[in-house]
């Protein structure tokens, strides 16, 4: 009984000094954890840069909404690119684990556009969402350029 109680305790407390990054049942788990929410990060940061586009009419709400969604979502996927999630169904390219400290710094600076566009989304002001969706949009793409297949 003793050793059952230290194992569990153990087991306890390895999982909580393991960083978020490790917290995957399979690396597979963190390739489609991180997919997904990049997916649903995509969906509602590209509703929004539609209506800043002026390919879909706008309405300040569903923006709003969406570039509310696209800010906390575009929190979630780093924690899923840890050592050993190189492989499988992914564009990731291996340069990430290579200079894991530039995509770091590249995830940062998206949270950051990500952020201010919901700001601009809650003021309703069209001209300050185009802007911040430009800045979004160039933080996605600067980021593919270096580390996406
Ligand atoms: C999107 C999307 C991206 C970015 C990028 C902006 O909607 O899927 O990867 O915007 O195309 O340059």
């Amino acid at each position: 009984m003793k050793k059952l109680s230290f194992l569990i305790f153990a087991a306890a407390a390895i999982t909580l000094a393991l960083p978020a990054a490790a917290q995957f049942a399979k690396p597979e788990d963190a390739v489609k954890y991180r997919k997904n929410a990049l997916f649903v990060m995509q969906q509602n940061f590209a509703r929004v840069a539609a209506m800043a586009g002026g390919k879909a009419p706008f309405d300040a709400k569903v923006a709003a909404d969406s570039a509310a969604v696209a800010d906390f979502v575009s929190k979630l996927p780093w924690a899923a690119f840890g050592e050993g999630t190189d492989k499988g169904d992914t564009k990731a390219k291996p340069e990430i684990w290579m200079d894991k400290a530039k995509f770091d710094e590249y995830a940062q600076k998206m949270q950051g556009e990500m952020s201010k566009l919901n700001a601009a989304a809650k003021t309703g002001n069209i001209d300050s969402i185009k802007a911040a969706v430009g800045s979004v949009g160039g933080s996605c793409k600067t980021c593919h350029d270096a580390f996406r297949m």
